[in-house]
């Protein structure tokens, strides 16, 4: 892995300054530490109800009308033009403080789609990932999911297996898991957005109700290392570590360790630490004196 340096340029977005590229206006609303240190261990953030309601309200007449398409690897500013809907969207302050966190600034656009479950359709979607085995350890992408509606239980939500999306699977591999202990289905107020990692074990629920039900979402890549994006004040706080440590009900104790142990990776390659640890899980297995002494 290489060792990135942070620098305070690839981080932060200053209004009307387009020498690190015209990025994604925020009033850096970024997130802190442990809210990406639980990102890191649930693979998803909420950001509940934070769209205005006007936005909701228009939002489906602008599923209604379809939206344009996009090609893979497009820049926001080009997928999304100013004024459109999806543009004001990512640049909701909230919105675009946790993307900028995340992803980092200047995101492309890999692809965009409203999923619609219809009243009473009849089946669940079977359990996925968005994703092929993707074996990135420096790097992800960040989908975006927008539900302009309240979503009740009845409406079938989105279900999401927390602390999934480290395991590595291949597209609907985990289709055939009915149930996994601690997964939640998501009930929301209108206008709530979770972001996720692209690898969480996800499914749309059955929609029993008699109301339509839309969520919006759109996949981001990277254009920047990932490495410090965030506020990092708060990076020693103990909640970090806390956070880092999450067990979920699904894991057996020995499963438990194997996420730890990713996580810490994937903290190590975020925050460009090459000794963190917790519980010297990583340390132990990377100690490796033959090899150190062969490069001197
Ligand atoms: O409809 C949903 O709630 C989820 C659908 C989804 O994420 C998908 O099809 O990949």
């Amino acid at each position: 892995m290489e060792n990135y340096q942070w620098s305070p340029n690839t981080a932060h977005y200053f209004p009307g300054d387009c020498s690190y590229g015209c990025r994604m206006p925020t009033t850096r609303q970024l997130l802190n530490s442990a809210q990406v240190a639980r990102f890191v261990a649930h693979g998803f953030l909420r950001l509940d109800g934070i769209v205005p309601r006007e936005m909701n309200e228009e939002a489906l007449g602008v599923f209604a009308a379809g939206l344009p398409s996009v090609p893979y690897g497009t820049p926001v500013p080009k997928a999304f033009p100013d004024g459109s809907f999806a543009r004001r969207l990512v640049e909701l302050p909230a919105v675009a403080g946790a993307l900028e966190s995340l992803v980092g600034p200047d995101p492309t656009v890999d692809h965009h789609f409203v999923h619609t479950r219809e009243p009473r359709e009849g089946s669940a979607q079977p359990l996925h990932a968005d994703a092929v085995i993707d074996l990135r350890s420096d790097a992800f992408d960040v989908q975006l999911m927008y539900y302009p509606q309240e979503v009740t239980a009845e409406m079938g939500g989105t279900l999401i297996v927390p602390g999934s999306h480290l395991r590595r699977t291949n597209e609907s591999d985990t289709g055939r898991y009915q149930n996994l202990r601690g997964q939640t289905r998501l009930t929301c107020p209108a206008g709530t957005v979770v972001l996720l990692h692209h690898g969480i074990w996800h499914g749309g629920r059955r929609n029993d109700s008699d109301t339509v039900r839309h969520m919006y979402k759109i996949r981001f890549n990277p254009t920047v290392p990932q490495v410090r994006l965030w506020d990092t004040a708060d990076l020693d706080a103990p909640a970090v570590r806390e956070e880092l440590g999450h067990g979920f009900p699904w894991y057996e104790q020995a499963t438990g360790r194997l996420e730890i142990l990713n996580r810490v990776r994937w903290w190590r390659a975020l925050t460009s630490d090459p000794t963190f640890d917790i519980e010297y899980w990583a340390t132990r297995i990377t100690n490796r004196p033959t090899a150190q002494r062969s490069e001197a």
